[in-house]
């Protein structure tokens, strides 16, 4: 069986090494030549634990090849970005021209699987009308047209392409049965069928939920600051209790996946979304809320300095995408000197100037932990108190273990603010 990724990104490289791994023949194409490039030199482009290995692995064997053109498979799984226009709404652009350079490597009886996450009903209004116009008829299973949403979390792609239980939504009954058939050769969770609509709808309802949740913990973090109860020691007693499970307060909710998708279904239902809108417009207020924070703590110093550890929205990754943390320094720098450092972040990556660690924290007084990279975790006392002017520290991923000599300020325990 041959399978024919589009898009080699976050999601589409390591799932073709995947079926290339599970013994597929898997060729994968990027518009991107540069990207391309890199990959049959040996190299991959993307931070991802285990990835280099793998790759490196299947292209060696010949089990997966790449290029910068589609080939004539069996199966196209198209894995592109779903950017949103800053009206919040999705741009579907990438979606609708890798559907198009499959179309002339289309042969009847072929799968063709959407992994990007969509809006509702772009399966059955964008995708499924493209391959109509070209003389396929879908209705029909001339072509098997499904929506299989990826699922796995970055950090931990590799061990989630395999776990994870995957939704397949099809066009006809018939599309989500051939497609559910190739994950279920490949995948070791459970596996199941379902509407286009229904997998569209739930892969943005996990993230969705997730948001919601967050959302509830950095209200929780802003009323524990006025009540001066520590929000951290609140979450963690109240998930003690069997059926409740409040998620973590911190800096605001980045990524390309969380902060994105639940646009997606407001987009489509304005007047019926007040809770998603809500939850989204509380993570956006974070990084205000943090810089705020940050002037009171410095209020009595002349022209502070600021050491700014962690870009990247999460920890251990270097994706930068709507990362909170640019939003904090970018503010924070309009009024003050702020120098980053990220050890997982290249020069290339951001128009923001990078430091080392001791550069960042040499004469600040100052230092926010805003990304909760394992590294800054096992930091001792000592690097800061010899470089901060004063050992100040601001994490807002509440992931530094208390220490002698060091004053931590917390998201959610600000009552020494
Ligand atoms: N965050 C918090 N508090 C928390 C958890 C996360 O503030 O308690 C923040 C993180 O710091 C980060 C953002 O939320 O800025 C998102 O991080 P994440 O780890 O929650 O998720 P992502 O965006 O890396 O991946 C999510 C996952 N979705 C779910 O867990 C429901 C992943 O499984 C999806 O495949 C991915 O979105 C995606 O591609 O849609």
């Amino acid at each position: 069986m041959n399978i024919c990724v589009v898009g080699l990104g976050y999601i589409g490289l390591p799932s073709a090494g995947f079926f290339a791994e599970k013994g597929f023949q898997v060729h994968g194409m990027d518009v991107n030549k540069k990207v391309v490039e890199t990959l049959k030199e040996g190299s991959v482009h993307i931070e991802e634990p285990g990835l280099p290995d793998l790759i490196n692995k299947v292209v060696k064997s010949g089990q997966l090849t790449v290029s910068d053109s589609v080939v004539p498979s069996d199966v196209f799984i198209i894995s592109v970005p779903t950017p949103i226009y800053e009206n919040q709404t999705a741009d579907l652009d990438y979606v609708k021209s890798a559907t198009e350079s499959v179309l002339p490597y289309l042969t009847k009886g072929n799968i063709v699987v959407i992994e990007s996450t969509i809006p509702p009903r772009t399966i059955d209004d964008i995708v499924v009308p493209i391959i109509k116009e070209y003389g396929f008829d879908p209705d029909a299973n001339e072509i098997y047209v499904a929506h299989c949403p990826e699922r796995v979390i970055p950090g931990n792609i590799l061990n989630e392409l395999e776990e994870n239980n995957r939704i397949v939504g099809g066009y006809t009954e018939e599309a989500s049965r051939k497609a559910a058939e190739i994950y279920r050769q490949a995948v070791s969770g459970d596996v199941f069928e379902t509407k286009a609509i229904t997998a569209e709808m739930a892969k943005l309802m996990e993230n969705t939920f997730r948001d919601v949740n967050i959302a509830l913990a950095n209200e929780l973090a802003k009323v524990s600051s006025k009540l001066e109860v520590n929000a951290h020691d609140v979450i963690s007693l109240a998930n003690m209790h069997p059926r409740v499970n409040i998620h973590q307060p911190g800096p605001g909710v980045g990524g390309h996946c969380l902060a994105v998708d639940p646009y997606f279904i407001i987009e489509k239902a304005q007047a019926e979304t007040p809770l998603i809108q809500t939850s989204r417009e509380i993570n956006e207020s974070m990084p205000s809320f943090v810089v705020e924070q940050v002037k009171k703590i410095l209020q009595y110093k002349d022209n502070p300095k600021i050491a700014a550890l962690g870009l990247a929205y999460k920890g251990n990754v270097d994706d930068l995408r709507e990362s909170p943390a640019i939003t904090i320094v970018e503010k924070l720098a309009e009024q003050f000197e702020v120098k980053c450092h990220d050890p997982f972040v290249k020069e290339d990556m951001t128009h923001l100037k990078l430091h080392s660690l001791e550069e960042a924290l040499d004469g600040s007084d100052i230092a926010l932990i805003l990304t909760d990279h394992n590294v800054f975790k096992d930091l001792g006392a000592g690097v800061f108190t010899t470089h901060l002017s004063q050992p100040y520290i601001l994490d807002t991923k509440n992931c530094l273990p208390a220490q002698e000599g060091l004053t931590i300020y917390r998201i959610g325990d600000l009552s020494k603010v």
